[in-house]
């Protein structure tokens, strides 16, 4: 059995609430990556989209043995932010229980904050995970819109720019109810606007 579907296997058995979204992201990184960046092949960005959210549901304790077990530490954002924990988690799965090259392990551990300078997985799986079908809150069907109108004008920067607009809008929505940032969300966008994109 290939990686793919071994980790599809190991999903589908924890029946988790979520598959609609991991399917939805699935569906999103094939398309965007056949845009951007064909030289990616599906199996790289289908495990990427079937790893990200593989520990979504786990409990605090099932983190906790995770991280104990590969060694992962915690900084103080990501102390104080639960909901950061499902990337790194999963990263450790994608790591070492799955044996997954590097490229797919970190688009999985920078999909839920981005980072300065990311890789083409990492945008690819950043922004499908944003704006896959089953989304209906409202910055994401924006992010969706603006993204698809971008491609349509054959704007060279859609995907950066799509990627720069999820990234002020998540900040902007982490301010407005006073959760804590992380530091690779800024380097994420401030590395987006460096670089110039708009
Ligand atoms: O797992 P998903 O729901 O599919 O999506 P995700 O992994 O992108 O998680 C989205 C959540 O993560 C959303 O509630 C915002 C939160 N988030 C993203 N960046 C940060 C963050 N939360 C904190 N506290 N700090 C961040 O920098
Ligand atoms: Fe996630
Ligand atoms: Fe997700």
């Amino acid at each position: 059995m290939d990686k793919l579907e071994q980790i599809k296997r190991d999903l589908y058995a924890q029946e988790p609430r979520r598959i609609k979204h991991i399917e939805g992201v699935a569906e999103s990184a094939i398309e965007i990556k056949n845009r951007h960046f064909p030289q990616i092949s599906d199996e790289t960005a289908l495990c990427a989209a079937y790893m990200h959210d593989f520990t979504k549901e786990y409990s605090k304790e099932q983190h906790m043995e995770i991280f104990s077990r590969y060694g992962i530490s915690l900084d103080e954002c990501e102390l104080a932010s639960e909901k950061l924990w499902h990337a790194k988690s999963a990263y450790a799965l994608a790591k070492h229980v799955y044996s997954l090259t590097d490229d797919i392990c970190d688009a999985v551990l920078y999909h839920t904050t981005g980072r300065a300078d990311m890789a083409p997985l990492d945008k690819v799986i950043y922004l499908a995970d944003y704006i896959e079908k089953n989304r209906t809150f409202v910055d994401c069907v924006d992010v969706r819109d603006t993204y698809a109108m971008l491609c349509e004008k054959r704007e060279p920067t859609a995907l950066d720019s799509a990627i720069l607009y999820s990234l002020d809008l998540t900040i902007s929505d982490l301010l407005e109810s006073r959760r804590i940032i992380h530091r690779d969300t800024f380097e994420a966008r401030n590395y987006l606007i460096k670089e110039g994109i708009q």
